[in-house]
């Protein structure tokens, strides 16, 4: 639409499992967008169509259908909101102009709510309330704005108040206009009809605290107010419009998704009081060559600028989403890829409507745009003119938390499961694809085991390559604790020529996280310099096979101090290894041990959970480092070891019903427990039986 002020790009957000698709399908009904209602449960509906997210009934992707209302186009954007999915969340969030935030009468809104308002905060996203499942939670409207305050750190205004509750819950009363708004069925409809009398006087003084809030926005208003004079509908929508449209007030509107109640009220609202893109901002991007910072408007007219924020593998091909920025665009045009310093060449666009495709020509600021088969263009890159480039900043990256061996099922898939998994890293950037340096195993990382599992289904389905996971692999490392000297000797005769290469090292512990050292302190030319680097390739080698249990060694200085050449039998690899040699035997004698990952955790629990919570980090030989409350919730902090907290979310999950969340991420290296390293050189030593086992029988 030319026209962006009738344009509306709206985010559902919410914690997993609030009802945000549930909503999007009445919207999309209540809008005559579709003619019946989808659900979640029974893998009807329009926004949640991969298998993957069909058999589990939760969103795992970001969808998107338009609709139209009131002569306005709004593009839906329904993005995850479990945790292990939020990247793609925080990603689709680039592209929103406004967003509806769900909470519910039930009170007790979850970290990855919290997590999601942070993030809408400092995106400076104006935002609505839709309390929903208000046919099912018990619970008072008063209460529930309290909670969210709390919780939320802000001040919410309520512009409607339910009349009834859950199965009785049949309409609202439109604060503002003062009139009862009652529901005709799941098409969102409402008829309008008189404010019961019982209810009146409650009505009066939500109306009461509404005008309050919306004054203080406009200083006319205030002093009309302060002076007792009349505020219309019309000046209070305005006012209202503006302070949302500022990030200043978050009004809050009462429904149920799942039945489609509420929601024509909240189409209206949606074009009443959520910014078009026009009430947006400038973005601010850099220029690829001078760096100098430019601000781009949200102008047709401008220069075009686009953010890529999703890539979808979609069966016609690999589909690239982009939100536009400024300027228009139209299909078939050539544009620049300013973060990889390269052009591209549209085909057609699209609107993306649930799974299908509706074919676009021109596609101005706020709109939502896919097109096919871009060359070389990934999720976070910018798109613009290119004689006026520039580069939005990278949208932060999410921190792998957890990683998964694959065990292959049929041998010779390496190939196809690497260029599987890349393509799926490509739609998924929270993915992280790596190998084990010890025994080459593929390693999957990513945001929690549900996340890989999903991972492991499409998979599957997508390239028919399967998998088995193997037990999380924790990333041990070795070092040595005291000092030591010794000799490294190699010397053979074979036959003609012989092999003689002698060193003298000397290896200290080094603080940790210094990683590896080598210093070269050989004098006189005891040993000839060419020989130096065939040491330390020696030495380096040998350190990363680890000494113990083949984990690598780190936080450690080894000096060449010494040593003896043969004029004839001497040779780079004689001296690398005498290097071998020579620091294997330096490290016997200076104390190894093995070094385990310590995570730092944060968990999330209602009160009552506090003492299992704590007392099951304590078995986990967790420290505690702080618990601090937060609304309802108590956020505790703690230093894990890895190997402890590897399977944390089912255990959570069960010990809180549901309720607890975490977040996990890398912290440093501490020396393991005596009797965990005694462990893990038997699993070390059992897995090399057995892999020469294997070697033989072949
Ligand atoms: N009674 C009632 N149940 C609801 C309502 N909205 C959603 N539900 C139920 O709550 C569950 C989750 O609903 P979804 O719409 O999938 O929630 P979501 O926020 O999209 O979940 P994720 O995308 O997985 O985070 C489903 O079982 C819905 O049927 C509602 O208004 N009333
Ligand atoms: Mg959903």
């Amino acid at each position: 639409m030319d026209d962006i002020g009738r344009m509306r790009t709206v985010g559902l957000l919410a914690e997993g499992g609030a009802g945000k698709t549930s909503l999007g399908e009445a919207l999309l009904l209540g809008a005559g967008a579709t003619s019946r209602m989808g659900h979640t449960e029974d893998g009807s509906s329009t926004f949640d169509f991969e298998p993957e997210e069909v058999r589990r009934k939760i969103t795992l992707s970001t969808a998107f259908h338009s609709l139209s209302w009131k002569r306005h186009d709004i593009m839906l954007i329904d993005p995850p909101g479990y945790a292990n999915f939020l990247s793609d969340t925080r990603y689709a969030m680039e592209a929103m102009n406004g967003a509806v935030f769900l909470g519910h009468l039930a009170g007790h809104l979850k970290v990855e709510s919290e997590r999601l308002w942070g993030w809408a905060n400092e995106l400076k996203l104006p935002r609505i309330v839709y309390l929903t499942r208000m046919d099912r939670e018990e619970g008072t409207l008063p209460a529930a704005l309290d909670e969210m305050s709390k919780v939320l750190e802000t001040k919410f205004v309520a512009i409607q108040m339910p009349i009834g509750a859950q199965a009785n819950f049949r309409g609202v009363i439109d604060l503002i206009t003062m009139r009862a708004l009652l529901f005709q069925g799941e098409s969102g409809a409402v008829r309008e009809d008189d404010v019961p009398m019982e209810m009146q006087a409650e009505a009066d003084d939500y109306r009461e605290k509404l005008v309050e809030a919306v004054a203080e926005m406009d200083d006319d208003l205030l002093a009309r107010y302060l002076e007792g004079g009349e505020i219309t509908a019309a000046e209070l929508k305005t006012a209202l419009r503006h302070g949302v449209v500022t990030g200043r007030l978050y009004p809050v509107l009462c429904g149920a998704g799942l039945r489609g109640l509420g929601t024509q009220p909240l189409l209206d609202a949606i074009v009443d009081y959520l910014p078009s893109p026009a009430d947006r901002p400038a973005v601010t991007g850099t220029h690829p060559k001078t760096h100098e910072q430019i601000e781009r408007a949200p102008d047709p007219n401008a220069p075009f600028s686009a953010r890529v924020f999703k890539t979808v593998d979609s069966p016609t091909g690999r589909l690239s989403v982009f939100t536009v920025c400024s300027g228009k665009i139209t299909s078939d045009s050539v544009v620049y890829n300013s973060t990889r310093d390269l052009k591209e060449r549209f085909g057609h666009m699209f609107h993306l409507d649930g799974k299908k495709q509706q074919p676009v020509t021109v596609a101005y600021p706020g709109d939502v745009i896919a097109v096919a088969k871009l060359k070389d263009t990934h999720t976070g890159d910018t798109l613009c003119d290119e004689k006026s480039p520039l580069v939005f900043a990278p949208v932060p990256k999410s921190e792998a938390v957890i990683s998964f061996a694959l065990a292959l099922k049929s041998r010779g898939d390496e190939e196809k499961i690497m260029t599987s998994l890349h393509r799926l890293q490509e739609e998924d950037p929270a993915l992280e694809v790596g190998r084990d340096t010890q025994n080459n195993d593929i390693l999957l990382s990513g945001a929690g085991q549900l996340h890989i599992e999903v991972t492991v289904e499409k998979l599957k389905r997508k390239y028919g390559v399967e998998v088995d996971l193997k037990a999380p692999k924790v990333p041990y490392r070795e070092t040595i604790t005291g000092k030591a000297d010794a000799q490294g000797r190699l010397k053979k005769q074979t036959g003609g020529r012989g092999q003689f290469g002698d060193t003298w090292l000397r290896i200290e512990p080094l603080p940790r996280g210094a990683g590896v050292e080598f210093v070269d302190e050989i004098k006189g030319g005891a040993i000839p310099r060419q020989y130096i680097p065939s040491v330390e390739k020696g030495v380096r080698a040998a350190l990363l096979k680890g000494f113990l249990a083949g984990y690598p060694l780190q936080d450690i200085r080894v000096v060449l101090y010494d040593g003896s050449y043969h004029d004839v039998d001497s040779s780079d690899l004689a001296f690398q290894i005498a290097g071998s040699l020579g620091v294997q035997n330096a490290i016997e004698k200076a104390r190894p041990v093995i070094l385990e990952p310590i995570m730092k955790a944060e968990v999330s629990v209602p009160e009552e959970h506090i003492g299992d919570i704590t007392g099951d980090l304590n078995r986990r030989r967790g420290r505690l480092l702080s618990v601090d409350a937060k609304g309802h919730s108590q956020i505790i902090k703690a230093a894990v070891p890895m190997s402890e907290i590897l399977t944390y979310a089912p255990d959570l999950r069960s010990m809180t019903s549901g309720r607890g969340t975490f977040h996990i991420e890398f912290s440093h290296y501490e020396e393991a427990p005596h009797h965990l390293t005694d462990k893990i050189i038997q699993e070390t030593k059992q897995a090399q039986a057995e892999h020469q086992a294997h070697a033989h029988a072949r």
